[in-house]
Order: structure tokens, then sequence, then C-alpha cells
């Protein structure tokens, strides 16, 4: 994970000094980009021990379309106590727009003409609607995977003055690549238990050459695609939050991948604000300090047929072996 500790050093040295909502102080830097390689392991930070069910807690509780912080703290997740109002609410965060984002249409009005007399009273009707953001983004990407519209927004403008916080990653793109040949049965070896390849024939072609194995051997089964993630971050607390978000989305990537028949391919992190805040100095140079571990695998349950069915116990991550954690109270 060179790539975070890039973030933090670029900080340090290049970072301006700016007052803050939170009247903490920061260090940022405006505008910088991190990628990530999903087929070079999942990228959990392993200079410090990052709490991963708060992680996976997080991204199914947003999949859930929930936006009440009680429904989170059931899973044992607390990062967002501190925005909640007593009734747990948080106002319409990403799970309401990633779920159900407000559409008001022109009613087409019941059969008994009462809407009609309405318009021609002056008066405008109108019906309320929800789009579901994540399942249109699914069926496209099944439909059309080489659209360049294949992005999901949490930035409503219209809802942002009742969120207890705006959007921090407000929106994010997904993009389709062919895999060619080669590639392909490079990675076939991951499907074989899954889709039942033969598995000495699949060696044999291998060595045999990539034309060769084409014509004998069926690669059904095997993603015909790549799959990456950008996501824009208009704010990012670079010791906290970002380790979080990497994962996040990361494991977004996989989860919608594993549901379309794509292999993972990049996670492109683009950010506005990206920021150290003053009272994180001494623990991000402590970080900076450690040396990087081999970055643990994700598994994901096969079984699972459906986004939105994922649940704890069906995802994991196998070989993480981190430095301790490094505790930093957060900004409020
Ligand atoms: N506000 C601020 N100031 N920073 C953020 O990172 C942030 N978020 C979300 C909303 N507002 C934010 C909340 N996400 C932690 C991690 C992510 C958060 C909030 C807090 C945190 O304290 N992490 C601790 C351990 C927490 C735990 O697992 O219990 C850590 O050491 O990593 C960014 O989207």
């Amino acid at each position: 994970m060179k790539q975070y500790h890039d973030m933090l050093q670029r900080i340090l040295s290049e970072g301006v000094s700016k007052n803050d909502r939170t009247g903490t102080g920061t260090s940022s830097v405006f505008g910088h980009q991190a990628v990530f390689d999903l087929s070079q392991g999942f990228p959990l930070v392993t200079t410090k021990r990052l709490h991963l069910k708060s992680i996976v807690g997080e991204l199914l509780w947003f999949l859930s379309g929930s936006t009440n912080n009680n429904d989170l703290e059931d899973m044992g997740v607390t990062i967002w106590r501190e925005w909640a109002r007593p009734s747990g609410d948080l106002g319409p965060i990403y799970g309401k727009q990633w779920r159900s984002w407000d559409v008001y249409e022109p009613a087409e009005g019941p059969p008994d003409g009462v809407i009609d007399r309405l318009r021609t009273l002056g008066s405008p009707i109108c019906e309320r609607r929800e789009f579901d953001q994540i399942s249109w983004l699914m069926d496209e990407l099944r439909r059309n995977p080489d659209s360049r519209r294949l992005v999901v927004s949490a930035w409503n403008v219209a809802d942002l003055k009742g969120m207890a916080l705006a959007p921090c990653h407000c929106l994010f793109q997904f993009n389709t690549e062919p895999l060619d040949l080669a590639y392909r049965m490079n990675i076939a070896e991951n499907y074989v238990e899954v889709f039942e390849l033969p598995n000495e024939c699949y060696t044999l072609d291998k060595t045999a050459g990539t034309i060769l194995a084409h014509d004998a051997l069926d690669l059904a089964g095997v993603p015909r695609r790549s799959l990456s993630c950008q996501l824009y971050q208009r704010s990012a607390d670079v010791f906290l939050g970002v380790p979080f978000n990497i994962a996040s989305y990361a494991l977004l990537t996989h989860m919608v991948a594993a549901q379309v028949g794509m292999e993972p391919g990049k996670f492109v992190h683009t950010f506005g604000d990206l920021h150290l805040y003053a009272n994180h100095v001494e623990q991000a140079t402590e970080q900076l300090g450690r040396d990087f571990r081999p970055l643990p695998t994700l598994w994901l349950n096969p079984e699972v047929k459906d986004l939105f069915s994922y649940t704890m116990d069906d995802i994991r991550v196998d070989n993480y072996d981190p430095h301790p954690a490094i505790r930093a109270p957060v900004a409020v």
C-alpha cells in the first residue's frame, strides 16, 4: 500500500494549513489520485490494523438503503454514532440516495379527471417515485457493459440540507473492459472450483499455447470482462477515513464484479480536499516509519446470487497480518 503512504507523505511535505468545519485544523492538498490494482491483493492498509467489521458493516448498511445509525449499531459498528440524532436518524445520506433517490414526475392522474381539473386551474401536480441507482447499475452492467454512464451519485443537491453530513464520497463510476484470452487463462485457476473446469486439461492447454487452448477448452465461467471503479471523494480524512474508504469501494467492486460475472480490475481513488487533521500528525508519522506487509486476499461466498443478499459471514479477508492499530480522535 505504497499509494497510501504516498498520500500521507505528500500532505506532510506539500500540505497547506486550512481551518475547517470542525475547528480542528488540517494540512491539505487539493487534487490527488491513487490507483489500486485489485488483482494484486485486497487493498487493506497493513501498516496499522483496520477494523474490518466496521468497513464491511458500513457497506452492507449503505447497500440496505438504511440511513439510521441504529441499524448500523445492531451490527456492532459505531463509526457513525457522533453524527446521529437521538432517534438514530442521519437524514437522507448514502443509503437513501443509492437505493431510493426521490424523483418527482408530472402525475398521469387518476381516471376520474381530478388531476386534469387541477391542472386546468394552474396547479402543477407531481408524483413522487423512487429510483434505485444500485439496481439500475447492476442491470445496466449486464445490458450495456460499454456504457460510459455507469454512475451512482450520493450528491443530491436538493437533499443536502437534511443530511447529518454532506456526502464525502459523492460519486462513483464503473467501467468494464474485455479481457484478452491469455489473461483469462491465467485467472481460470481461480474459477476451477466454482465452475468445475477440467483441471488437468486446463494445465495441459496452458503450456500448449493460447489459441490451441481456446479451441480445445471451453473457458465458459471464466469472466470475459474486467470491472473497474473510480470514486470521486470531495473531502477525505486521510488518517481515519481514507483507509476505510479504499477498502469499502474495493469490496464493493469485488461484490459487483462477482454478481455480474466479471473480474475485479482497478479501484481508482480521486480526491478533492485530501487532508490530515492537526491532531493526527504524530500518528501519521509513526505509521510512515513502519514497513509494508503483503496484502491480504478477499473471499466472497460464491453461493450468494444477489448483491443485496451478502451478510457479514459471506465476506472474509484471509492472510491479514498488519502492524498494531494506532488510535486517533475523530473530528466531528
Ligand atoms: N468524519 C471525519 N472527520 N472523518 C471521517 O473519516 C469520516 N467518515 C465518515 C463520516 N464522517 C467522517 C465516518 N467514517 C472512523 C472511521 C471511519 C469513519 C468514522 C470514524 C474511526 O474512528 N476509525 C478508527 C476505529 C473505528 C472502529 O472500527 O471502531 C480507526 O482507528 O480506524 C469518512 O467516510
